[in-house]
C-alpha cells in the first residue's frame, strides 16, 4: 500500500498525469497519477487514505517549492494535472459523502477581472490540499458571491484580483459581504494585493500564493 501511495505521491509532485503523457521525460511510457489513483482504488485502499497520504503531500511539496522558486508557473500546473487526474477517480466517493473533505471554498477573480490563472493555482492547490472547492471564474460580482455564500454557509470565501482597478471591487464585495454574512472567513490575493490592502478592507488574511492559502485554511481547521 504505502509503496502504491508513494508512487502516486511521485506522480503528482513530478506531474505524471498519466502513461501518455510525455512529461516528465524521465518517465515517459510510466503509469501516472491517473492510472495508480483507479489501481489504488481497485487494492481497496481508502479513497480517504489517497487523498491524506499521497495528493495533499505531493501538493504542499509543490507548493513549497514554488514558494521558494525551486519551481515556477508550468511545473506546478503539471502537477496539479496530475492531481487532477487522481482526484477525478476520488471525487464520486467524496460526493457521496463516504468520504470527508475538510470544508469548503468558495474562489473567484472579482468584477471586471479576467485574469484566471492565479486564481486556478490556488484553487487547484486548495483542493490539493482536500477541500472542496467551488470556483465561480473569473468577473464575478458581490451578488454572485453572496448566492454561492448563502448555498454553501460554512465556506471560506476566496477573492482574487490583477488589477489595480478592481481592487477597488474587491474592497466593495469584502464590505457587502461583511455586512451580510459577518461570520464568513475571506481571504484575498493576487499581484497588486498586499497585507495592508487587506487589512484596510477588512478581509482575513492575505496569501502572496497557493501554499500560504492553504496554510491559512489548514490553521482554520486544525
Ligand atoms: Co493582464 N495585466 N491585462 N492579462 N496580465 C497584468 C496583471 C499587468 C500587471 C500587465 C502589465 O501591465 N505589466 C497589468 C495590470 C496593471 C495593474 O493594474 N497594476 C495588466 C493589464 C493592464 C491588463 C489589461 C487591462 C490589458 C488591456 O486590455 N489593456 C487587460 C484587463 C482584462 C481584464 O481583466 N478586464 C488584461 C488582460 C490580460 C489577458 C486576458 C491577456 C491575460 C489573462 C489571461 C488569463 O488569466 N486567463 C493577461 C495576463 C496573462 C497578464 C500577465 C502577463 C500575467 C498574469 C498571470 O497570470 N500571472 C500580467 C503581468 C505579469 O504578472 N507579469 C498582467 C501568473 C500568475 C500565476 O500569477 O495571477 O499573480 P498571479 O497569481 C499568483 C499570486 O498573485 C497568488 O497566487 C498566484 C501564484 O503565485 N494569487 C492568490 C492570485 N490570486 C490569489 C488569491 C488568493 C491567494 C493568492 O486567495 C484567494
Amino acid at each position: 500500500m504505502d509503496e502504491l501511495l508513494e508512487k502516486i505521491s511521485h506522480c503528482v509532485e513530478f506531474g505524471k498525469t498519466d502513461r501518455s503523457s510525455p512529461y516528465p521525460p524521465d518517465m515517459k511510457g510510466q503509469e501516472g497519477a491517473d492510472e495508480l489513483a483507479k489501481l489504488a482504488l481497485e487494492s481497496g485502499i481508502k479513497p480517504g487514505d489517497i487523498l491524506d497520504k499521497a495528493l495533499i503531500p505531493a501538493m504542499s511539496v509543490v507548493g513549497d517549492k514554488f514558494s521558494r522558486k525551486v519551481i515556477y508557473v508550468p511545473q506546478m500546473l503539471m502537477a496539479a494535472k496530475a492531481m487532477s487526474s487522481a482526484m477525478k477517480h476520488l471525487k464520486p466517493f467524496f460526493q457521496s459523502g463516504e468520504t470527508k473533505r475538510k470544508g469548503k471554498f468558495i474562489i473567484g477573480t472579482v468584477a471586471g477581472d479576467l485574469h484566471d490563472i492565479g486564481k486556478n493555482l490556488v484553487s487547484m492547490m486548495i483542493e490539493g490540499g482536500g477541500w472542496e472547492v467551488i470556483d465561480l471564474g473569473v468577473d464575478v460580482n458581490t451578488d454572485k458571491f453572496l448566492k454561492a455564500i448563502a448555498e454553501n454557509p460554512d465556506a471560506v470565501i476566496g477573492l482574487s484580483a490583477l488589477l489595480t482597478t478592481t481592487m477597488e471591487n474587491m474592497k466593495k464585495t469584502v464590505a457587502v459581504i461583511r455586512e451580510k454574512h459577518s461570520g464568513s472567513k475571506i481571504l484575498v490575493g493576487g499581484a497588486p494585493v498586499t497585507m495592508d490592502f487587506c487589512l484596510k478592507i477588512g478581509a482575513d488574511f492575505y496569501s502572496p500564493d497557493p501554499q500560504g492559502a492553504v496554510n491559512y485554511l489548514s490553521r482554520l481547521v486544525s
